[in-house]
């Protein structure tokens, strides 16, 4: 006995030893890990193997620590090192300082500590050097813990002792490459995600939600989605729609469609506790709830009043929900929004379940209590969710929204940062908001354009709209009781200025759709901090008023003082034809020297994208080139993984007195079936000439 004990002790030992698990990749184990306790992760996508031995002169290294209740892990940190990440936060974009609490919470208005927790948790810290290379920290476990950034970065967990990965590269670019390799990258969302999308709790009855949509088109304003929120729901039961209010949900779907409009419903996890109503029946006879310490179905009050919560660990459960969509999504129901997945529960103690609760696993998850299993309970959700719905609906690509979160819950969909407030405060905060979530793998996101609790003023809104049209995820949304948020509610001048900003998104959508590709493909998100355009030039490290857009585009509020820029010629662009100089509320589009943005023709939704007719918008560098990308596919579907796709090259260089344009293919078959582009180009912000690109070369005379 005593030998058997030995032996599987050796084991466990050498399996999880320090070692390099990829190229300047290492993990360190405290010796006391206990891989039951911690495993699988849910941050990495695959276990990794181990490779090599961490060489002697591997600098980072944890130092482990051990108290009764918490077990820590620290990591020194240099002097003039910027601290990122650390997923949903409010504050500063740079981090160094700062304390967090990852413990998943409903957190309306910020107000519960200060917003120091929120409805993430991503156990990752990005670190840049002063000279401008880059490392990654990931404390690999789920339990409730703390992330303290002072000289050192720590992490207290209310958990056993975890493990911590460390990334090392030459650039913060190149360390979020590899966070994308290690915990995975979004999927390439449905086209019509990237479109502007309208909201409010609640747009009800159904005639309501149809003047809404016929507002956008009678206005000509740009919109593809109208959202319906928990009031369509029979007394909030889930799956349900209201006899009266929404008595025809497939009706309600068609009338949209009609239009050029999807329509995203929201299904919260809380069932209500209730015979005869199928889904709590259902759910009652497999066994689905999670437990309480004693083993009995938990019960918790959110807005059905007394609910049970599916107990996403154990794989049965994920089935049945996932099956739940069948009949839902048949109703023409496009996209879904997961909401109050932290879970938050209203009499709950710290508005969730209590910690002691206990989640019953399978496959590969043990049975643990709900302190280890809170923070994932979200991510657990949408997987759950979207696997179902990609099962019932195999040839679309799924669009889910997640209040929760958890490092690498973007593979699963897309967020937005909950419950903010219609101020200039939130506002301003939004942007360092979506840029640490993007530093953290999850690149689709955005605010509530408007702000969600309090009502928002005409100024304030012109101001958001302006900047909403740039956030990756774009929606307007706003809470129940507070003043009508759409475009049009706030008189003619912000009418106007809203119908400028999202016509500036839309002819933007080549080019963001070009980002979300690479985002899928590389894990580098879509609206990054400003730094990334010099990595070596500190003064830039902590700008958060302006931001970039890939690499290309730099975008600056309207509002922001004395805001840095990088080195070089970044111009101001026109989108289309509007002049942001003398414009109250739309922000400076500069473009980076040496660049080719495809812009394409004003529509009014992406029903109505197409890429054959672009202008492009070149600026030439000092040596008289410029280069850009563009990326296309069908939008919808899965055949862009079998090569349907087109990945082109456009690239412009200065001869004697004229300029040479050119597209060559990169790759993807598409490529050949779509050869000829109508081109407007500006050149260096004058429209130089327009002309047919025959798949060839256009030549364009400077004087
Ligand atoms: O307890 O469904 O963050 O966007 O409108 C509030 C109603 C529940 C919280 C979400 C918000 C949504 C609201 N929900």
């Amino acid at each position: 006995m005593l030998c058997f004990y030995l032996i599987s002790i050796i084991t466990v030992a050498s399996e999880y030893k320090n070692s390099i698990i990829a190229k300047r990749v290492a993990v360190f184990y405290p010796s006391n890990f206990d891989s039951k306790a911690n495993l699988p992760s849910f941050a990495l996508v695959n276990e990794q193997q181990s490779l090599s031995e961490i060489p002697a002169n591997w600098k980072l290294r944890p130092y482990f620590h051990q108290l009764a209740n918490q077990s820590c892990a620290a990591i020194a940190v240099k002097k003039g090192t910027s601290l990122y990440g650390t997923g949903e936060v409010t504050g500063t974009l740079l981090r160094n300082g700062k304390e967090i609490t990852l413990w998943n919470t409903d957190n309306y208005n910020y107000k519960t500590d200060s917003g120091k927790r929120l409805y993430q948790s991503h156990p990752w810290v990005l670190g840049v050097n002063a000279d401008g290379t880059a490392f990654g920290v990931i404390a690999d476990n789920t339990w409730k813990q703390q992330i303290i950034l002072s000289d050192s970065i720590k992490f207290i967990s209310e958990g056993p002792a975890f493990r911590v990965i460390i990334i090392e590269r030459n650039s913060p670019q190149e360390v979020l490459a590899e966070l994308g390799n290690l915990v995975g990258k979004m999927q390439m969302p449905p086209l019509w995600a990237l479109g502007y999308q309208q909201s409010r709790y609640s747009y009800e009855p159904d005639s309501r939600a149809k003047e809404i949509a016929d507002q956008f088109r009678k206005r000509q304003i740009p919109c593809d989605v109208i959202w319906f929120d928990i009031d369509y729901m029979e007394r909030f039961k889930i799956f349900s729609f209201d006899k009266t209010k929404f008595p025809d949900p497939k009706g309600m779907n068609d009338y949209l469609h009609n239009k050029g409009f999807k329509g995203i419903w929201m299904v919260d996890p809380g069932v209500k506790v209730e015979n005869g109503y199928s889904v709590y029946e259902s759910g009652l006879a497999g066994n689905h709830y999670v437990k309480t310490k004693d083993g009995k179905d938990f019960v918790g009050k959110v807005w059905p009043g007394d609910c049970s919560f599916p107990d996403f660990t154990r794989p049965e459960t994920q089935k049945w929900w996932g099956n739940l969509y069948k009949d839902y999504m048949a109703t023409g129901i496009d996209g879904v929004w997961n909401d109050m997945n932290e879970p938050a529960v209203f009499d709950g103690p710290d508005g969730t379940m209590p910690e002691d609760n206990w989640h019953r696993g399978g496959g590969d998850l043990p049975a643990d209590k709900h302190l280890r299993y809170h923070n994932v309970y979200g991510t657990l959700m949408i997987k759950s969710s979207l696997e179902g719905i990609l099962k019932t609906r195999p040839e679309k690509r799924p669009f889910i929204l997640s209040r929760s979160g958890f490092l690498g819950s973007h593979r699963y969909g897309a967020t937005w940062t909950g419950d903010n407030k219609g101020s200039v405060d939130d506002l301003k905060l939004s942007i360092p908001m979506v840029l640490n979530l993007g530093l953290s793998g999850q690149g689709f996101c955005g605010p509530d354009i408007g702000g969600f609790a309090d009502s928002t003023s005409a100024e304030l809104f012109g101001h958001w709209i302006a900047l909403g049209a740039f956030y990756p995820f774009s929606r307007g949304h706003a809470a129940i009781k507070t003043n009508e948020k759409e475009p049009w509610a706030f008189g003619k001048e912000v009418e106007d200025a809203s119908r400028t900003a999202l016509n500036r998104r839309y002819r933007l959508l080549p080019y963001f759709y070009t980002l979300f590709h690479e985002a899928a493909s590389t894990g580098i998100p879509i609206m990054r901090p400003l730094f990334f355009a010099d990595i070596k030039d500190t003064s830039l490290r902590s700008e958060q008023q302006s931001f970039l857009l890939g690499d290309n585009l730099l975008i600056t509020p309207k509002w922001a003082a004395k805001t840095k820029l990088p080195k070089g010629n970044w111009r101001i662009i026109s989108i289309n034809g509007e002049k942001s100089k003398n414009d109250h509320f739309q922000p400076d589009v500069r473009q980076r020297e040496g660049s080719i943005i495809p812009i394409g023709n004003l529509i009014q939704n992406t029903t109505q994208y197409k890429t054959d007719s672009l202008t492009l918008s070149i600026c030439l560098d000092k040596n008289g080139k410029a280069s850009g990308t563009l990326y296309e596919d069908a939008g919808e579907g899965f055949g862009y993984k079998k090569d349907e796709y087109a990945m082109r090259q456009f690239t412009a260089s200065t001869k004697a007195k004229s300029v040479l344009v050119s597209v060559s293919k990169i790759e993807g078959k598409l490529y050949e079936n779509t050869k000829i582009y109508k081109l407007k180009v500006v050149l260096n912000n004058k429209v130089i000439e327009s002309n047919w690109l025959k798949n060839t070369k256009l030549t364009i005379k400077l004087e």
